[in-house]
């Protein structure tokens, strides 16, 4: 619509277009790429969510194994999941991933850029003090909230232990606001809500949004989970087959007209995971002889949630870089990032305050990782991509 009234203005079409969009928008941003590669010619997706109903199943995944060890009832009668894992304990984990992961990028600036070597690093069953089951003080995690936290970061299975959805990388973003929001709100309203009428087929009758958080925690991931596969009479293309890029591996024809793909996310997104990403890119070159970033860049983000937030340098501009990759062929290796501290127009209040002010950060394009070189701790230019 935009093309035709700036040709019905203009006289001609535009000389360029692009695309850019977070979340759901990244999601479209990557179908786009896939079915609609003609009529971009750069394209940005922010933390895509483009396997949005696995997620939206991996979400309440996530609450299922919040509830097992839920202290409280909500008003509805059902497992009141923040007391699952709180404020303080989710602090605590954070607190123990930065204990491991922290200097593995050279310097402990409670940035973990290393998230691959992190994974190795940190165990959530030996680096976080165990409790008894009555003996919660903030302070530890009961066995029980363990196998729960652990079941939650290791992603959705069926019982016969076949993923659903990707995994999470730990990160120190558990600890954000935006985590709990994903997890311990969003999980029990927002996506049953989606599965129940969207993301699955047939769907649900209406009369289940009086008991939606009951829903999400009677979700079955055997028999309830493939139905995001299915149609069904009126409903006759799956959620699957309309929410997803075709073959989200073939990108020849974006390539093939000289448009470009950046991809961004954050590492500790709760409900689309970076994992998922990294491993779709790793796929994307594979598919691509073995290097796709001649069209094709993906940027992981130390610390922010879903497209914003968290203990994160989350302010960056990513069309600027896509512009010059399109119109002069330079392909950004690294991308600058800045944390909103308090001097910052939009402060982010979960930038540290031991940070100072003026933190900037490269994004590095993946698979290379910001590691300290030395000077400012705070400066951008006192990293390398490596
Ligand atoms: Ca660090």
């Amino acid at each position: 619509m935009a093309k035709q009234v700036i040709k019905l203005a203009y006289g001609k079409g535009p000389d360029r277009s692009y695309f850019e969009g977070c979340s759901n928008g990244g999601r479209h941003a990557m179908v786009a790429a896939a079915r609609s590669f003609a009529d971009y010619d750069g394209i940005v997706a922010g933390d895509p969510g483009f396997h949005l109903p696995k997620a939206a199943i991996g979400q309440m995944w996530s609450a299922q194994q919040l509830a097992t060890v839920a202290t409280a009832k909500t008003s509805a009668g059902i497992a009141d999941i923040t007391t699952g894992l709180t404020t303080t304990e989710r602090q605590l984990i954070a607190s123990k991933i930065i204990a491991k992961c922290d200097s593995l990028d050279g310097v402990a600036d409670g940035m973990v850029q290393d998230i691959k070597a992190c994974q190795a690093n940190f165990n959530l069953a030996t680096d976080v003090p165990t409790c008894s089951s009555n003996g919660r003080d903030g302070t530890c995690l009961t066995p029980a909230q363990k196998q729960a936290v652990g079941n939650v970061f290791s992603g959705a299975k069926s019982s016969n232990g076949s993923a659903l959805y990707a995994s999470f990388p730990y990160d120190v973003g558990v600890n954000g606001s935006g985590w709990a929001q994903w997890k311990q709100s969003n999980s029990i309203s927002l996506d049953p809500g989606a599965t129940a009428f969207v993301f699955t087929s047939p769907p649900q009758s209406a009369s289940i949004l009086s008991s939606i958080g009951a829903y999400a925690l009677n979700f079955n991931m055997d028999t309830d989970a493939p139905k995001i596969f299915a149609a069904s009479g009126a409903y006759s293309e799956s959620s699957w087959s309309f929410m997803t890029p075709p073959n989200e591996t073939d990108l020849s024809g974006l390539r093939g007209r000289g448009a470009k793909l950046i991809v961004y996310h954050g590492t500790s997104d709760p409900v689309f995971s970076s994992n998922d990403t990294t491993d779709w890119y790793q796929r994307l070159s594979t598919a691509s002889g073995g290097d796709a970033s001649n069209f094709a860049r993906l940027y992981t983000v130390a610390g922010m949630n879903h497209c914003s937030g968290g203990p994160t340098a989350d302010q960056f501009d990513m069309l600027t870089p896509m512009v010059t990759w399109v119109e002069q062929g330079q392909a950004p290796d690294r991308v600058i990032a800045t944390a909103r501290d308090t001097t910052n127009a939009i402060p982010n209040s979960e930038v540290p305050t031991d940070w100072g002010v003026g933190r900037t950060r490269p994004l590095c394009a993946y698979p290379k990782v910001a590691r300290y070189t030395g000077a400012d701790v705070n400066s951008a230019s006192s990293f390398t991509c490596s």
